[in-house]
């Protein structure tokens, strides 16, 4: 008689915790999305890593029923690799802010890129500091009044798709947590990537950004045009930098060894240039004076 095997339900993924979250906060489209999206990919819990930095974003991991880690202020990619190398038939997801992940966290970012790390980056971008009261950003547009910049941010912003895809990421999409629906298929999508895959989630700060930031969000959300041709990285990044609109879907997607394949295949080519190891007496007599 076989066993009859229960499918994973998006409920499985949730925790006893109730998020602390503000009422409103965009952050709850997102664990609501990655709840979906990991029941339809259906991964096991105990084979499932969540890491975040710090941050509200960050406090993600602890309403998710996987292993997870909270970790510091913009290191939650250096951990997911070292998680990864160490154990690469886990599935590993890092979480956080664009506070987070652009600012304290950026060299790792780029990193990670470069890297074509075999994780998924999910980003919940509220162009803002949320949980530091609303200081400016990396991603905080130029001129916005803000907490930390009261006659106006006088900084440039930048694009974390931007700069994904051009320092090497393989899998790039954007999406808005006001649509959980978009969002799950976006999310699963880059759940199954392999390789290093970046969902810039923007997800509206009802606090220090206003209300307003889901209807801007809105008005401006439009789908990337049928044909995008996203395994050219010139095509996706025609769909960063944008100020009127927001282009969401899948921008960037191509095939490429990530570093977990490239350290195995090294593994491989070291152990096959070791002929014979060597015995404990043969390692010790190399040690001895020769008489
Ligand atoms: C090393 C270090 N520097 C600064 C802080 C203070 N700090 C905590 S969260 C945060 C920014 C949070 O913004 P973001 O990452 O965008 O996440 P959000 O709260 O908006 O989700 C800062 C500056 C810290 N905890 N540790
Ligand atoms: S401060 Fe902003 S980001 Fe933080 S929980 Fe509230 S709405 Fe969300």
């Amino acid at each position: 008689m076989s066993a009859t095997v229960t499918p994973f339900t998006a409920g499985d993924y949730r925790t006893d915790l109730k998020p602390v979250w503000c009422a409103g906060c965009g952050d709850f489209g997102v664990l609501t999305a990655l709840y979906r999206a990991m029941a339809e990919q259906q991964w096991k819990p105990w084979e499932t890593v969540v890491i975040s930095g710090i941050g509200c974003s960050s406090r993600l991991p602890g309403y998710v029923s996987t292993y997870g880690f909270n970790t510091v202020h913009g290191r939650a990619l250096p951990l997911a690799t070292g998680v990864k190398v160490a154990r690469p038939d886990l599935h590993v997801v890092a979480v956080g802010g664009d506070g987070d992940g652009f600012a304290i966290g950026g060299n790792h970012f780029l990193h990670s890129c470069r890297r074509n790390l075999d994780v998924t980056y999910i980003l919940m971008d509220n162009e803002i500091y949320g949980l530091t009261k609303g200081q400016s950003a990396p991603t905080t547009p130029s001129g916005d009044k803000t907490k930390s910049t009261y006659y106006g941010n006088p900084e440039p912003s930048f694009d974390p798709c931007e700069v994904a895809i051009s320092v090497g990421a393989t899998w790039v999409g954007r999406a808005f947590s006001g649509d959980v629906k978009g969002t799950v298929e976006l999310m699963s999508k880059a759940l199954a990537h392999h390789g290093f895959g970046f969902l810039n989630v923007m997800s509206p700060c009802v606090t220090w950004r206003g209300e307003d930031q889901f209807k801007t969000f809105k008005a401006k959300s439009r789908p990337l045009p049928e044909g995008h041709d996203k395994t050219s990285r010139a095509a996706a990044l025609q769909f960063t930098r944008e100020t009127e609109i927001m282009s969401l879907g899948v921008l960037y997607e191509v095939k490429a060894p990530s570093l977990i394949d490239r350290l195995a295949e090294i593994q491989t080519r070291a152990r096959a240039s070791r002929t014979k190891e060597p015995t404990t007496d043969e390692i010790v007599r190399s040690f001895l004076p020769k008489l």
